[in-house]
C-alpha cells in the first residue's frame, strides 16, 4: 500500500486555501484541510472539502476530439494538435491576427497562462487575449489602477481578523462566495470591529451586520457618494491624509457635495438616516475596509463604481496602512495571477503596456521574436461579438464555458455557432466545447504542477497528486506541444521559430519558438526574468516559504501584505469625480422587475465541475429564483411555484422561492444551471472602460405559469 498526503491549494474560490490530497495507491481517496495554513489554518468550506469529487467523474475528457461530418470523434494528440496549428496559421495568413482570438483560464496555473498568451502574442501575433477577468474584477483593474496606480486587493486576509476595526461590506455575498473570508471577518466581530453591509439582498453577513443598507440595483455610485457628503459634512474626513497623499480633491468634492442623503434615498431608496449612521460609523472606526465583488463591478458604471470605493478609502485615510484599504476580493483561484502573467489585451505580465515601445521590445528580446502587436487587443466580450460578425474567423478557448457564463447567451450561441473554427481546451465537453471542431482534454488541477495567485496577492504552488486521466494532458504541455508544432509548420514564414529566447531566463526556455519547458518550475523561472513584481519568484523560496505575495522584485525580497503603505503605487492617490449614472435598463411598464445574477455557496459558476460533485449538486439540484411575497401575490403567484421570466432578449421558466430577503421589485437568480440558463436573460450592455457586462441588473417580467403549463 502506498500512501501519500500531497499538499495543494483550492481549486475553487480566490481566498487561497490549503489541501492536504490523500492518494493511496496513485488514487485520491479524500480531501482534508491543511492544520498550519496561514489562510485556512485548518479549516476549509464545502467546496474545498469536495474539491477532488469531480476528478474521477465519468463524464471527463480523456481523448482530443475532432469534428468530422458534423460529430466529434477521437482522434490522436498529433492529429488533433496538427489541425488546430495548421487553421490558426491559415487563418493568420489569410486575414492577419486579427482574426484570431485566446481564451485563457482563471482556473488554469500562472505558467499555463503565460504560455498561452506567450503564444498568442509571440507565435499568433496577436494581443487578442483575455479572459473571465473581464467578466469580473476588470472594472477593478482599471478603478483602481487610476485611483492607485495598483489594480489588486491593497490588504492581506489575515489583517481582517487582527488589524480591521471596521468592515463596510458592499455587492458581495461574502459568506457563500468567499467562506474563509467570512469567517475572519466574524471572528473579528468578537472582538469588537464593526460591520456595516450594503446590498440589496439581506445576505448572511448583512444578517450579522451592526447596519444593513438595501439599495436599489445600480446605485452604488449615489449611496458611496452619499456616505462621503455626510463624512465632509460632518467634518470626520482625514484632511491631514488628504493633504499630503493625494490629488484631485476639489473636483470630487465638487461633485459629492451635491448627494445629500434626501437626494441618495430617491436615487437609491436607502433611508437617509441609515445612510448617516453608516456614515460615522465607517468614518469613525480606524482602520476602515472596504470589501466589495461583483456587486459593484458588474454594471455599465463598474468602474465608476469602483473609484468611487476608492474616493472613500482615500477621503478617510483608510489606503495604506495593515487592516485598512479597498479590498476586491478576486473570485476564481487564479484569476488574479491570469492578470499577473498577462493574459489581458492590454499588458504584458505584470502591468507592462503593450503600447509601451520599449517594453514590445524587452519581450521581443526576451522571446526570440520580432513583429510583436502594438495595439491593444479585443476583450473576451468584443472577440465573442467580433466572432459573430466574421471578423473573428477562429478562437482558442481554455477553460471557460462562455456559453453559459457570457450575458445574452442566445446572441452568444449564435456567436459561436459562426465562427469558422472553435477550439476548446477543458476537462469536460462543456455547452461550448460540444461545438467546437476540436476539442482538446486538459488535465485537472490534481494532475499537475504550478502555481496560483490567490486574492491578497499570494502566489501559492499546486501540486501534482496523481498522473493525468486517460490521455489528457496538463494544459501547459498542450500549450507547449501546439506552439512546437506551430513552430515547426511556421518555419518559413519567419514567426516565432528560429530565435531561441535564452535572454529570458538563463537558458531555460531555447527551444525552436520559445516553449522547450521540462516542467512549470522553468516556466516560473521564464515569468520572473520578465515581470519585476514576481522578480523574486521561484519554486525553492515557495516550496520553503509556502507563498509570496507580489511586489516580490528580487530573490531576497520577502513580499508585500499591503500594498500603498508609505505612497501610492502611482504616486499620489487620485479621487475622481463621478456622477451617478442609471444602469443601461431600467424596469418599466412591459418590463417591471430588475433582474440581479450571482452565486449560489454549493455551486461554481457553469456547474461543469460542481454539478459533478454528488454532494454538492445534491444540496441545490435546480436552478430556482428568489422573489419577495408581496411581488408574488403582484403576480398572483397563488401558491403556484413556477414562474416565466422575459427579458428583451430570451425567456425561461423556472421554480420559485419565495423570500423576504430581498427587495419588493428585485428578483435573483443564481447562473449556474446551463438548461435553466439565466444568461439567456442577461443584457449585453458594457461598462464603456472596462467593457464588464451589466449581470447584476436588466429589466423582466415575470408571470406566474400554471403547474399543467411547466416543464419540470
Ligand atoms: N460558491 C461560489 N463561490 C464563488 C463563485 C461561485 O461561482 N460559487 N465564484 C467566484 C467568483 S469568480 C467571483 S467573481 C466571486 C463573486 O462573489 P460575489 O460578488 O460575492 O457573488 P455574487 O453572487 O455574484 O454577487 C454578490 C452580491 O452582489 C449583490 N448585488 C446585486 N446587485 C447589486 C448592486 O447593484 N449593488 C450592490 N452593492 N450589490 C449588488 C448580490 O445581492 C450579491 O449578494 O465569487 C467567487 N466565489
Ligand atoms: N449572469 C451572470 N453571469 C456571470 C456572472 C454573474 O455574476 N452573473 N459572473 C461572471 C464571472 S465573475 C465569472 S468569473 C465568469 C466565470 O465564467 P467561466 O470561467 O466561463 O466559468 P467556469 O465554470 O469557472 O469555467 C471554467 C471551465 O474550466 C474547466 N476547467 C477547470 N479546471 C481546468 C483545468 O485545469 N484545465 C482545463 N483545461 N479546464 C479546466 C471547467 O470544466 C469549466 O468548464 O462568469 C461570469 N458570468
Ligand atoms: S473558501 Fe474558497 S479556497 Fe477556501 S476551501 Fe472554500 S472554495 Fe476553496
Ligand atoms: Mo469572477
Amino acid at each position: 500500500m502506498d500512501y501519500k498526503n500531497i499538499l495543494t491549494t483550492c481549486v475553487y474560490c480566490g481566498t487561497g486555501c490549503g489541501l492536504n490530497l490523500q492518494v493511496l495507491d496513485g488514487r485520491i481517496v479524500g480531501v482534508l484541510p491543511a492544520a498550519e495554513h496561514p489562510l485556512s489554518q485548518g479549516r476549509l468550506c464545502v467546496k474545498g472539502w469536495n474539491a477532488a469529487s469531480f476528478v474521477y467523474s465519468p463524464d471527463r475528457l480523456t481523448v482530443p476530439l475532432i469534428r468530422r461530418d458534423g460529430r466529434l470523434v477521437e482522434a490522436t494528440w498529433d492529429e488533433a494538435l496538427t489541425l488546430v496549428a495548421q487553421k490558426l496559421l491559415r487563418i493568420r495568413d489569410e486575414s492577419g491576427p486579427h482574426a484570431l482570438g485566446v481564451l485563457t483560464s482563471a482556473k488554469c496555473t500562472n505558467e499555463e497562462n503565460y504560455l498561452l498568451q506567450k503564444l498568442a502574442r509571440a507565435v499568433l501575433k496577436t494581443n487578442n487575449v483575455d479572459h473571465c477577468a473581464r467578466l469580473c474584477h476588470a472594472p477593478t483593474v482599471a478603478g483602481l489602477a487610476a485611483a492607485f496606480g495598483s489594480g489588486a486587493m491593497t490588504n492581506s486576509i489575515p489583517e481582517f481578523e487582527s488589524d480591521t476595526a471596521c468592515f463596510l461590506i458592499i455587492g458581495s455575498n461574502t459568506s457563500e462566495a468567499h467562506p474563509l473570508i467570512a469567517s475572519r471577518i466574524l471572528k473579528a466581530r468578537e472582538r469588537g470591529a464593526r460591520l456595516i453591509v450594503i446590498d440589496p439582498r439581506e445576505t448572511q453577513m448583512a444578517r450579522l451586520a451592526d447596519l444593513y443598507l438595501a439599495q436599489r440595483p445600480g446605485s452604488d455610485v449615489a449611496v458611496l457618494n452619499g456616505l462621503m457628503q455626510v463624512i465632509m459634512e460632518e467634518e470626520l474626513w482625514d484632511k491631514e491624509y488628504v493633504a499630503g497623499r493625494t490629488e484631485g480633491f476639489d473636483a470630487m468634492k465638487a461633485v459629492v457635495s451635491g448627494y445629500t442623503p434626501e437626494r441618495v434615498e430617491q436615487l437609491s431608496g436607502v433611508p437617509a438616516d441609515m445612510l448617516r449612521q453608516a456614515a460615522r460609523m465607517y468614518a469613525t472606526h480606524k482602520p476602515a475596509a472596504i470589501i466589495y465583488t461583483m456587486g459593484i463591478t458588474q454594471h455599465t458604471t463598474g468602474t465608476d463604481n469602483v473609484k468611487s470605493c476608492a474616493n472613500l478609502a482615500m477621503l478617510t485615510g483608510n489606503v495604506g496602512v495593515p487592516g485598512g484599504g479597498v479590498n476586491p476580493l478576486r473570485g476564481q483561484n487564479n484569476v488574479q495571477g491570469a492578470c499577473d502573467v498577462g493574459a489581458l489585451p492590454n499588458v504584458y505580465t505584470g502591468y507592462q503596456a503593450v503600447t509601451l515601445p520599449a517594453v514590445r521590445e524587452k519581450f521581443e528580446h526576451a522571446w526570440g521574436v520580432t513583429g510583436l502587436d502594438p495595439h491593444v487587443g479585443l476583450t473576451v466580450t468584443e472577440m465573442i461579438a467580433a466572432a459573430g460578425e466574421g471578423k473573428i474567423r477562429a478562437l482558442y478557448i481554455m477553460a471557460e464555458n462562455p456559453l453559459v457564463s457570457d450575458p445574452d447567451l442566445n446572441h452568444a450561441r449564435q456567436c459561436l455557432n459562426d465562427v469558422e473554427f472553435l477550439v476548446v481546451q477543458d476537462i469536460f465537453l462543456t455547452e461550448t466545447a460540444q461545438l467546437a471542431d476540436v476539442v482538446l482534454p486538459g488535465a485537472s488541477f490534481v494532475e499537475k504542477d504550478g502555481t496560483f495567485t490567490g486574492t491578497d496577492r499570494r502566489i501559492q504552488r499546486v501540486r501534482q497528486a496523481i498522473p493525468p486521466l486517460g490521455q489528457s494532458k496538463p494544459d501547459w504541455q498542450i500549450i507547449c506541444e501546439l506552439a512546437r508544432k506551430m513552430g515547426a509548420l511556421d518555419g518559413a514564414s519567419g514567426g516565432a521559430s528560429g530565435g531561441a529566447s535564452g535572454g529570458a531566463s538563463g537558458g531555460v526556455s531555447g527551444g525552436v519558438s520559445g516553449f522547450d519547458f521540462a516542467s512549470p518550475a522553468e516556466v516560473m523561472d521564464e515569468i520572473a526574468a520578465v515581470t519585476p513584481i514576481y522578480g523574486g519568484v521561484h519554486y525553492d523560496r515557495l516550496d520553503r516559504l509556502g507563498f509570496l505575495q507580489w511586489p516580490c522584485p528580487t530573490a531576497e525580497h520577502s513580499g508585500t501584505p499591503y500594498l500603498h503603505k508609505e505612497r501610492f503605487s502611482r504616486g499620489m492617490g487620485l479621487f475622481h469625480p463621478v456622477e451617478y449614472i442609471a444602469p443601461a435598463e431600467m424596469a418599466d411598464d412591459e418590463y417591471p422587475f430588475v433582474l440581479t445574477t450571482g452565486r449560489s455557496m454549493f455551486h461554481w459558476h457553469t456547474g461543469s465541475m460542481t454539478r459533478r460533485s454528488t454532494r454538492l449538486d445534491q444540496e441545490v439540484p435546480t436552478a430556482y429564483v428568489e422573489m419577495h411575497p408581496q411581488d408574488a401575490a403582484r403576480i398572483g403567484l397563488d401558491g403556484n411555484r413556477w414562474v416565466r421570466i422575459r427579458s428583451r432578449r430570451g425567456e425561461i421558466q423556472v421554480a420559485v422561492r419565495l423570500t423576504r430577503r430581498i427587495r419588493p421589485g428585485v428578483v435573483f437568480m443564481p447562473f449556474h444551471f446551463a438548461e435553466t440558463a439565466a444568461n439567456v436573460l442577461t443584457h449585453a450592455a458594457l461598462d464603456p472602460i472596462a467593457k464588464i457586462p451589466e449581470f447584476k441588473v436588466c429589466a423582466v417580467q415575470v408571470e406566474a405559469v400554471s403547474t399543467e403549463e411547466c416543464h419540470e
